[in-house]
């Protein structure tokens, strides 16, 4: 088995190629790969490491694209089942000159919101070091939810390390006292959790990254958290007592910020893979978030090992 698993839901995505132009008005579109929970596992394995992607796609061309897509990255797709009845999870993203893109999900019904409990229960965890998890998943289907329950308290009863981004999608959750309850409830199943600042906001109340900190950690198992704090970086605390903050990247081109966050737990997981310390981990973290917003894609600005070296020494900094 792999090093690392995770399971989400890939998003066919049609990008517009007309910049700063709304989803409604947009022509001209092309084909790319998105989806959180792959993002991070393209990163992973362009890091060198091996990884197993955990979903379901429908029979149809989208699919189809999908799959060839994950193969392409060398990321595993022994666990991505496709579906004779429901279609593939797709959305359209804008181009934006600088920030934030508007997205448009088409995922209600998509054959990932049908993996049950007994394809993930199938899933082998010989081997596996680290799981990624997000709240995404347990957002797109109440069947979603339960498989993603069982191979979470599956990774507890292995003692699997587990890493956790909140990732919040309030447009997929029922209510919005429900998507709290139940992100803040997944997370304290995870050893690392992996809030940003304005989620911190909405989950918990506070954007303060101290008080985040300290709310994540009464989990049962979660002994660190890593807030993102935006450019300034990421703020740590573990249960051990440790706090400290990890300074970002200065970047002057900000091209679109979609894939920063999972860049951010890539980076985190590899070093941790490689033994690195958790600082140094954190450090990987700003910097694969910070090459990841200087480009368009979801993905297309995780680095090679070569790469972040060079990014490294471009700014003076290494790893312990
Ligand atoms: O984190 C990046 C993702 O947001 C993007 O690739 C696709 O919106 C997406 C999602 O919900 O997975």
């Amino acid at each position: 088995m792999s090093e690392v698993i995770t399971v989400g839901e890939p998003l066919c995505t049609f990008a517009s190629k007309d910049p700063d132009v709304s989803l409604a008005d947009a022509m001209n579109w092309h084909k790319i790969m998105g989806g959180a929970e792959l993002n991070v596992a393209i990163g992973v394995k362009r890091l060198g490491h091996s990884v197993e992607y955990i979903s379901r796609v429908g029979e149809d061309p989208f699919g189809e694209f999908v799959i060839k897509t994950i193969k392409s990255h060398n990321v595993g797709t022994k666990y991505v089942s496709q579906d004779p009845v429901y279609w593939t999870g797709h959305q359209l993203k804008q181009l934006v000159t600088k920030g934030d893109p508007d997205t448009y999900n088409y995922r209600k019904g998509s054959a990932a919101s049908h993996l049950t409990s007994e394809i993930m229960d199938q899933v082998d965890l010989n081997g596996v070091k680290i799981a990624h998890m997000s709240g995404i998943f347990p957002a797109i289907s109440d069947t979603a939810e339960k498989s993603f329950r069982s191979l979470l308290s599956r990774l507890v009863d292995n003692n699997i390390l587990t890493t956790f981004d909140p990732n919040l999608r309030p447009s997929l959750w029922s209510s919005q006292e429900k998507m709290i309850s139940t992100i803040n409830e997944l997370a304290g199943s995870a050893n690392i959790v992996l809030p940003g600042l304005a989620e911190g906001k909405i989950l918990m109340g506070s954007d303060d990254p101290e008080e985040i900190a300290d709310f994540y950690l009464k989990g049962k198992r979660t002994d660190t958290v890593c807030v993102k704090i935006g450019p300034a970086g990421a703020y740590v605390k573990t249960k051990d007592g440790q706090s400290y903050t990890v300074n970002g990247f200065k970047v002057d081109n900000v091209v679109d910020t979609v894939g920063a966050g999972d860049g951010f737990a890539l980076g985190v997981i590899t070093a941790l893979l490689e033994g690195k310390s958790l600082k140094s981990a954190v450090l990987r973290g700003n910097a694969v978030g910070a090459l990841q917003v200087q480009t368009p894609g979801d993905n297309d600005g995780y680095p090679t090992p070569k790469e972040l070296k060079e990014f490294y020494l471009q700014e003076g900094v290494s790893e312990d």
